[in-house]
């Protein structure tokens, strides 16, 4: 196998103060950031999410394999099919599925079993995990898949906060049926339904705190 050529690499690099001001200006930015479950039907382009889509794209993986597919849903019919078939797993979930210690930690949340947002948002994003690839017929592994994924979702995320728009990360569960209504081959299976838009005008979010940095980071 060819090896890649290698180029030149230099990051943006400026002085200390800079660098310091940057991240902080960029902490601040990311701290504004909330799942939203209230969304306004307000269009949004399709280059925004094009954007979006290309920096999630720029998230690092495995060998490099790029094991996702973000399938972009406007379709008001195709919305109201994902709504359905979700509705229906999130039901038998909140009522029979989920643990009481699982329902009593999502009760502070007020999460139920509707998702209206999944036909009012006007675009879902619906990530696909590609576990191997499909080359003359021969399977391809593909490394890493869940780290990858997850780290391009987070990217995602970032970059639809920072367009000034909201999201929300969704997982029915089980959501096999993303498969089916989005018609996606056999290696790839839904890891995330994000839908993306503008809040209502009345949209509201819990009063959550972060965790503080002695919490979360540890010296060595
Ligand atoms: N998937 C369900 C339940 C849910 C689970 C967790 I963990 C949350 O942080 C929020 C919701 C739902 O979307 O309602």
């Amino acid at each position: 196998m060819k090896e890649y050529p290698f180029i030149p690499y230099k990051p943006t690099a400026c002085d200390d103060a800079t660098m310091l001001e940057k991240s902080q200006a960029y902490f601040e930015l990311m701290d504004q950031r909330r799942s939203v479950r209230h969304f306004s039907d307000r269009e949004i382009s399709d280059e925004l999410i094009d954007n979006i889509i290309m920096t999630a794209g720029t998230a690092p993986s495995g060998a490099n394999k790029q094991p996702w597919t973000f399938c972009v849903v406007r379709d008001p019919l195709i919305k109201s099919k994902i709504r359905e078939a979700a509705e229906k797993e999130e039901y038998e979930s909140y009522h029979t599925r989920m643990p009481p210690e699982w329902l009593e930690d999502l009760a502070p949340l007020g999460t139920d079993w509707q998702k209206p947002f999944l036909e009012i948002a006007p675009v879902i994003i619906v990530v696909f995990r590609k576990s191997h690839e499909l080359v003359n017929d021969q399977k391809k592994k593909n490394y890493y898949v869940q780290e990858s994924v997850g780290i391009a979702c987070g990217f995602l995320l970032s970059a639809i906060h920072q367009a000034g728009l909201a999201s929300l990360t969704h997982t029915p569960s089980p959501m096999n049926f993303l498969q089916e209504i989005l018609h996606r081959p056999e290696n790839e299976k839904p890891f995330l339904l994000v839908p993306v838009g503008y809040p209502a005008e009345d949209a509201t979010v819990p009063d959550i705190q972060r965790k503080h940095l002695d919490q979360i980071r540890i010296k060595y």
